[in-house]
């Protein structure tokens, strides 16, 4: 590392408190690159969190940009006094943007870090999911009166299943590095669940579903919890705020937190939906987002969980297909191993699915 920027560049294009003592990186997410900066007065310590902008997958950084700042300072309002741990800040690079571009044309952005608070890959109690559907489903009832129209789509037909199952198609018709021999199996899974890509789409169309402000990333590694009370206090990864179906955010969020494994677990075996964890999540985000949401958006939860994965899996197919691309990977079939969770994650769901509805019913009757 180290070779990759120019950290003392990057320091000089931002208006830092203290001077600068050192960086680490923090390896998350498997679209941008992210490090943590470290000042010091001699009084106290600095942190701000500084990420590199992956611009093959948001081709426009300035509108990327403008979603965040404005869609955070309609939170920032909102929230009140608690604003500073609440919502992420951004800091304003000197060209007066809110990112700079370095020498080798790489876009970076800086928060300030906030302190006192923890990310989880993996769920330990379901009081923490509980509290990780509070804040995503009020994170949704923040955003419900935010203008729709002021949004710019930073990637197009995100969560357009449909589209995304022609990208898959075509991805398979090329056949670019020669692998989908090996993934008949895979290919198949998605051929037979066509009919699943369109359900929400046609909803939407026919205005039995409202299109509103989503986040369109729920991991559950994109909330930060508080140390002291385990509350989801902020949300973090605001690059896909995009307009949405509130189904996609609840759809996500079971995909990656009742998942009994991780993203990229290789013994299947460990792979199920913890009916546990889904029933904690849903009793979460309806005590905060019940009142907003419509009967229709109520019903589909259970369908969201399955569509979303599949969804997922699809795309880490059809990156894996591309010749990985798009994710970020570790060796080369990581995006394979990932899509086969999502499938056995998508066929444990339907086994339960009778039962996911019966919990849905019982959380939105309370
Ligand atoms: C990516 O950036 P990260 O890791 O939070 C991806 C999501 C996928 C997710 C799968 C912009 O999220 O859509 O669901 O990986 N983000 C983008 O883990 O494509
Ligand atoms: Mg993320």
């Amino acid at each position: 590392m180290g070779t990759e920027f120019d950290i003392n560049y990057l320091i000089n294009q931002f208006q830092f408190e203290g001077s600068f003592k050192g960086y680490r990186c923090k390896d998350e997410g498997h679209i941008n690159t992210t490090y943590v900066l470290i000042f010091d007065d001699g009084k106290q310590e600095y942190k701000y969190t500084l990420q590199k902008i992956n611009t093959y997958v948001f081709k426009n950084p300035d509108e990327l940009m403008d979603n965040i700042v404005s869609v955070t300072s309609h939170l920032k309002k909102k929230a009140g006094r608690d604003s500073d741990r609440c919502t992420l800040d951004m800091l304003r690079a000197k060209n007066g943007k809110y990112y700079c571009t370095d020498p080798a044309g790489n876009c970076w952005r800086c928060y300030r870090y906030i302190d006192g608070v923890y990310t989880c890959n993996t769920i330990e109690s379901p009081d923490v999911f509980y509290n990780a559907g509070k804040s995503f489903g009020n994170f949704q009832r923040m955003l419900a009166d935010y203008p729709i129209e002021k949004l710019y789509e930073t990637i197009p037909k995100f969560h357009d299943t449909y589209s995304r199952f022609c990208d898959f198609l075509q991805s398979v018709k090329d056949d670019t590095k020669s692998r989908a021999r090996e993934v008949g199996d895979e290919i198949n899974f998605v051929i037979e669940h066509e009919k699943d890509t369109k359900i929400l789409l046609d909803m939407l169309q026919r205005n039995e579903l409202p299109l509103r402000v989503t986040h369109n990333d729920t991991k559950l590694n994109n909330i930060l919890f508080d140390n002291d009370t385990n509350e989801g206090i902020c949300i973090i990864d605001l690059d896909t705020v995009m307009p949405g179906l509130s189904l996609y955010d609840f759809g996500d969020s079971i995909r990656f937190g009742a998942n009994t494994a991780g993203e990229d677990e290789q013994d299947l075996s460990k792979v199920s939906l913890s009916l546990e964890l889904f029933e904690a999540y849903t009793k979460g985000y309806l005590c905060t987002a019940r009142e907003s949401l419509t009967e229709n958006e109520i019903a589909y939860l259970p369908f969201s969980a399955k569509l979303m994965t599949f969804e997922c899996g699809m795309r880490f197919l059809t990156d894996y297909l591309n010749g990985d691309v798009y994710f970020k990977t570790d060796y080369p079939e990581h995006n394979l191993v990932r899509c086969r969770t999502q499938f056995k994650l998508v066929s444990d769901i339907e086994l339960k699915f009778d039962k996911m509805q019966k919990i849905t019913a019982e959380a939105a009757a309370i």
